[in-house]
């Protein structure tokens, strides 16, 4: 056999046993379930994206475009498939978005013959990343992601000032993509914006991250909310912040909302990430809270802590010690898939429920934002279960 066949029976082959393979339930803590494997990375890319798969121009079968990762997924139950829009890295840096679909939530998932192929505005994108899906209440799924551009006023001879705003698409089917035009807000940069799944007030709603900068939100941060007359175009005059950083907190440095939030009988839960500085740079971990039914923008419970911070292998990646998320799926059986992504590298899932999330959101006690109070408020814990753990039934304790 050939040099190109062989190599390209092995590349097949390996590609089609990592979609195929079964991924279990690992550790619980109740909360929610996390999954053994990833289920999307790099080498899930289909290999006619990667290979020149003609022995005639590629003899030695190289790889000619290479795939460096595929994170931080939009989510959305479409015609019953489970359906990532993947934030995919090629190995020359620039994100692009692609459709990978299952028939189960926890593994199986493909990629489509063809990337996105986004439309872009008459100012070309230069990379983009991070989709939301949002099916609105107005008929349409909408796509919101980061679309960033080259500063104009950076100095001269930098190179790495960029401009972050809100891109929107809409679709109906995930196949035919218009592009309308970028959100517009008082802010001088965006990321991290999202759609409300509802009208308020007949007005679309948006939350927002305003930021001064790229990288450092500056005096901006938190997750601000916004309310547009129109999606063409989007514009939001007043912005206001629905969940601001705070000192000395899982979301010291910035935060962002993550998917849209879950409509729930005890008010919107919303999935989202914080980020503190370390010593080893930033570290970012999900959180999760809610809000109130008729008012999306007001805060109704604030667990203290992380929901998701990163564990094992999530730790290390092309950004190290990041956990991010941006989609999430609510079944028709109250089950919720959480898709995060790890260190800008690869995709996971955990597995819970609307019940076990309400309940973590509702009975979590907030961040007393000091250390003393913080084991006051442990301490009442151990002190109702060490009387709880008197009564005969808890005798396997030992106690
Ligand atoms: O590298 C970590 C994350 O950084 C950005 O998120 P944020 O705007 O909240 O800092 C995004 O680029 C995100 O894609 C990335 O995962």
């Amino acid at each position: 056999m050939s040099e190109f066949m062989s190599r390209l029976k092995k590349a097949a082959a390996e590609c089609e046993s990592l979609i195929q393979r079964e991924n279990r339930p690992a550790a619980s803590n109740g909360v929610y379930t996390r999954y053994e494997l990833p289920v999307l990375t790099a080498a899930h890319a289909p290999i006619h994206w990667r290979y020149d798969l003609n022995p005639e121009t590629n003899p030695l079968f190289l790889e000619r475009i290479g795939v460096n990762a595929a994170f931080n997924p939009g989510a959305i139950k479409l015609n019953g498939k489970y359906v990532l829009m993947a934030r995919v890295e090629g190995a020359d840096r620039k994100s692009f978005f692609a459709v990978a679909e299952s028939d189960r939530p926890t593994e199986g998932f493909r990629f489509r013959d063809y990337p996105v192929l986004l439309p872009e505005t008459e100012d070309p994108d230069i990379n983009v990343y991070d989709m939301r899906l949002v099916r609105h209440e107005d008929g349409w799924i909408y796509g919101l992601f980061c679309t960033e551009r080259k500063d104009p006023d950076a100095p001269k001879g930098d190179t790495s000032s960029a401009v972050a705003q809100g891109g929107i698409v809409r679709t109906k089917d995930l196949k035919s993509w218009e592009r309308l035009p970028d959100l517009k807000t008082p802010s001088p940069q965006q990321r991290n914006v999202v759609l409300h799944p509802e009208f308020v007030n007949g007005k679309y709603a948006f939350y927002t991250r305003p930021q001064d900068g790229f990288i450092d939100t500056g005096a901006g941060g938190g997750i601000g909310w916004g309310l547009s007359d129109s999606m063409n175009p989007a514009v939001i005059d007043r912005e206001t912040i629905v969940d601001s950083k705070a000192y000395h907190t899982i979301k010291e440095v910035k935060n962002g909302q993550g998917p849209a939030p879950i409509r729930t009988d005890r008010g919107w839960l919303h999935i989202a990430h914080g980020v503190r500085n370390t010593a080893a740079g930033l570290r970012y971990v999900v959180y999760a809270f809610m809000t109130d039914l008729a008012a999306p923008d007001k805060v109704t419970y604030a667990p203290g802590g992380h929901l998701i911070a990163p564990e094992g292998i999530e730790r290390v990646g092309d950004v190290s010690n990041v956990i991010f998320c941006n989609g999430v799926i609510a079944d028709d059986d109250g089950k919720v898939y959480i898709y995060y992504a790890s260190s800008d590298t690869r995709c996971h899932v955990a597995e819970t429920s609307v019940e076990r999330l309400v309940d973590y959101c509702v009975n979590t006690p907030s961040d007393p934002l000091r250390s003393r109070a913080c084991v006051e408020q442990r301490s009442e814990l151990i002190a109702r279960n060490l009387e709880q753990m008197k009564r005969p039934e808890y005798a396997f304790l030992n106690r």
